[in-house]
């Protein structure tokens, strides 16, 4: 072992070397990417690469479950999209198993670096937001006809707004690091806001929108494109591929990718909704996954508005109870990233019909180029 050049990440090293990696550790580095598990790049001296990532238990308690709906899925998808969609392929430790346990509450798991690949943290073109929609698109349409229901809920009530404006609210009673005094404008602003943000639920719940299998945390940093072409390659981080709505997945890409400014960005002034961004998403996710029903796409606005309050007050929730759940580099870091959604969300009100026209051209433009597919 290197540890000379692995300084700092010897640990890492050797958990990488319980894996059959091919050749001895060279180098380590961490990709800052996530905010709840860590993520690291291994090469070894043949020149091998691998990711090799540490899963945050608190996070997910049940990683044995977490491995398995991950196997279930590359399984499916390799047996369905014909090669057309990449697979991220984990290799079993060298005794065997999906994941490694270092014994100290740590599971770890490593996949092969996949060839050519760039990961972005933000789009740096509407193009390049497209080629994430196509990605995201592609691989809920490969799911389709997935039976959603045999996947375990990895996080219980992930994206159950509902549930989530309950946490919520144990939260501000709690009030466990008196925080509260200083956050009332943003929980009048959450609760002022429940019923529409729970929207979404209620359609799910009232039949109105099949529930499929989805991947939940759709950020751009979750597909690979190609380092040359720059199209999309491969989904990663499917921990919470889960049953779900079209929309959830929409929506998260959109809240992320589609704002103006970073998610903890401290110049609200600077936050808004992209809506060039906005189209191309639209455009890219509709064109790959033409299977969503009409119900769907019409819930598709909703669907950003939603995940984007929803994701407000998850910050919102982990600030009021001392910053638990998403990793955080400074003090207020969550009451920055909750400011910026509750920005972001109203933006998107005062811009709604906007937002749905987009919505029905691009939906219009896909349905007037099947038709004439059919004709000609
Ligand atoms: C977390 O770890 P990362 O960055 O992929 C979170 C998402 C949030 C996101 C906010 C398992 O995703 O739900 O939308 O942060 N993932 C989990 O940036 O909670
Ligand atoms: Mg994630």
């Amino acid at each position: 072992m290197h540890t000379d050049i692995c300084a700092g990440f010897a640990p890492q090293a050797e958990i990488a070397s319980r894996f059959p990696i091919d050749g001895e550790v060279a180098s380590i580095s961490q990709i800052k990417s996530g905010h709840i598990n860590e993520t690291y790049l291994v090469t070894t001296h043949n020149g091998s690469r691998y990711i090799l990532q540490w899963i945050n238990r608190y996070v997910f308690p049940n990683v044995e479950a977490l491995m398995q709906n991950m196997s279930a899925i590359s399984a499916f998808l390799r047996q369905h999209s014909q090669g057309k969609m990449a697979m991220i392929n984990y290799m079993d430790t060298v005794d065997g198993r999906s994941y490694y346990d270092d014994g100290k509450g740590g599971a770890w798991r490593l996949y092969r670096f996949v060839p050519n690949s760039i990961c972005l943290q933000r789009a740096e073109t509407a193009e390049d937001f497209y080629q994430s929609a196509r990605g995201f698109g592609s691989f809920q349409y490969a799911l389709r006809d997935f039976p959603a229901e045999m996947l375990a809920e990895t996080i219980e009530k992930f994206h159950d707004t509902k549930d989530r404006y309950s946490k919520f609210r144990q939260a501000i009673e709690a009030d466990e690091c008196g925080r509260l005094q200083e956050v009332r404008k943003e929980v009048d602003f959450a609760l002022e806001r429940e019923e529409r943000a729970c929207r979404l639920q209620k359609l799910r719940q009232e039949g109105k929108l099949p529930v499929r299998a989805t991947h939940n945390d759709t950020k751009i940093n979750n597909v690979l494109l190609d380092k040359d072409t720059r199209k999309a390659l491969c989904v990663i981080d499917l921990d919470t591929v889960m049953p779900g709505l079209s929309a959830h997945d929409f929506g998260d890409a959109i809240r992320f990718g589609a704002s103006t400014a970073a998610e903890d960005e401290v110049e609200l002034s600077n936050v808004r909704l992209n809506l060039d961004y906005f189209r191309a998403f639209t455009r890219g996710f509709l064109e790959a996954c033409p299977s969503l029903s009409e119900a769907e796409v019409r819930a598709l606005t909703q669907g950003a508005y939603t995940m984007t309050m929803e994701c407000g007050i998850r910050f919102l929730t982990d600030y009021l109870m001392g910053d638990k759940y998403f990793s955080t580099d400074r003090e207020k870091h969550n009451l920055d990233r909750c400011r910026t959604q509750f920005k972001l969300a109203e933006d998107m009100e005062s811009r709604w019909e906007e937002m749905e026209n987009i919505v029905e051209e691009e939906y219009g433009k896909i349905k007037a180029a099947a038709r004439e597919g059919l004709s000609s």
